[in-house]
Formats: structure tokens, C-alpha cells, sequence
């Protein structure tokens, strides 16, 4: 089973993870942000990995240390349950449309960590959440988990419908790109023997 857990303890943030590359969807969620406690929700049962998050964070601040801090736990916590990425498909992209909205997520397991991300919100807000975390969110997950990511929202309208395809795009397209290809035999997928 490829799986890891992290903790995380900053003056900002006390964070706790374990990520089960190889699970079921199953999640326990408590990040004290309630839209955000729902991404990951997604991202659990669309990417069919168990996620245990914890995040006890200085929220009379803003929201801002929290989200960007369960990114960067949950992206240490990817790249160490993937070991040295020996079998896995490595690439995957995915278009997912959510009612309106449609994004397209392209990810390499690279080890070289790049984000574009292409999405945005005519809103500052869904509900408490301030939608510009959503792109703090994908980048600190993206650098720590050593993956190159291409997010981008071909169009949409509502806030929540458009990070719901962000999230549910980058579920999709992990599922995908962390399976074991049997053609692999077991190896790593680049021709510099390593990733
Ligand atoms: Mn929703």
C-alpha cells in the first residue's frame, strides 16, 4: 500500500495528514474551512485515495495560512507515498465538466514542480472562502508534490461549480496518472532512469 502521513507545526498552522495512494474515496476532512473540507472530500472520492487532514490554523488571521499550509502538507505527503514512482502511468489529463464550467487538468508526475493555472472566479467569496486560495491551494500542492500541473477552466460562470472542476479534475486526472501500468514491469517511467 503507497501511503504517508506528514506533520506539519508552524507558529501559522498545526497540520496533520496521511494520504492511501491505493484507497478507496474514504475521508475524514477537518481543515476548519468548511468549503475547503469539501474540495478535499472530492478529491478523496474522485482520485479513490483515503485522506485523513487535520488543520488547526491562526483563522482569526484569514484563511489564507491554513489553505496554503494543507496544500503543502498534502503535497509532501503525495510525493513520499509515491516513493521513487516506480510503475506509475506518470501522465494523465482530464477535461471535467461541472454543470457550465468545464477545466482541464494536464498533470506529469515529474518531479519537477511547475503550475499554470488558468482559472478564474468574478467573485472574491464562496461562502467564507476566498476564491483566489483556490489557486494559493494548487500551488503549494503542486511544488511539494513534485508535479508539473496544468489547470484550466475552458469557461463556467458559477464560483462554486469552477473550483469544484478544479478539484475534481486534479482527482481525476491523480487516479490516472498513480496507477501502475503492468507494461512498466516495475520501472521508472523516464529514460534518465529516475524521476
Ligand atoms: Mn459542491
Amino acid at each position: 500500500m503507497r501511503s504517508a502521513s506528514i506533520s506539519r507545526k508552524t507558529a501559522e498552522t498545526d497540520i496533520a495528514v496521511t494520504v492511501h495512494l491505493d484507497g478507496t474515496g474514504r475521508s475524514n476532512i477537518a481543515t476548519g474551512i468548511g468549503f475547503l473540507d469539501h474540495m478535499l472530500d472530492l478529491l478523496a472520492r474522485h482520485a479513490l485515495f483515503d485522506l485523513d487532514v487535520k488543520v488547526v490554523g491562526d483563522l482569526h488571521i484569514d484563511q489564507h495560512h491554513s489553505a496554503e499550509d494543507c496544500g503543502i502538507a498534502l503535497g509532501q505527503a503525495f510525493a513520499k507515498a509515491l516513493g521513487d514512482k516506480r510503475g506509475v502511468t506518470r501522465y494523465a489529463d482530464i477535461h471535467l465538466p461541472m454543470d457550465e464550467a468545464l477545466t482541464r487538468v494536464c498533470v506529469d508526475i515529474s518531479g519537477r514542480p511547475f503550475l499554470v493555472f488558468r482559472t478564474a472566479f468574478r467573485v472574491e467569496k464562496i461562502g467564507t472562502f476566498d476564491t483566489e486560495l483556490v489557486r494559493e491551494w494548487f500551488q503549494a500542492f503542486a511544488m511539494n508534490a513534485g508535479l508539473t500541473l496544468h489547470v484550466e477552466t475552458l469557461y463556467g460562470d458559477n464560483a462554486h461549480h469552477i473550483a469544484e472542476s478544479c478539484y475534481k479534475g486534479l482527482a481525476r486526472a491523480l487516479r490516472k496518472a498513480v496507477a501502475i501500468d503492468p507494461r512498466e514491469e516495475g520501472r521508472v517511467p523516464s529514460t534518465k532512469g529516475s524521476l
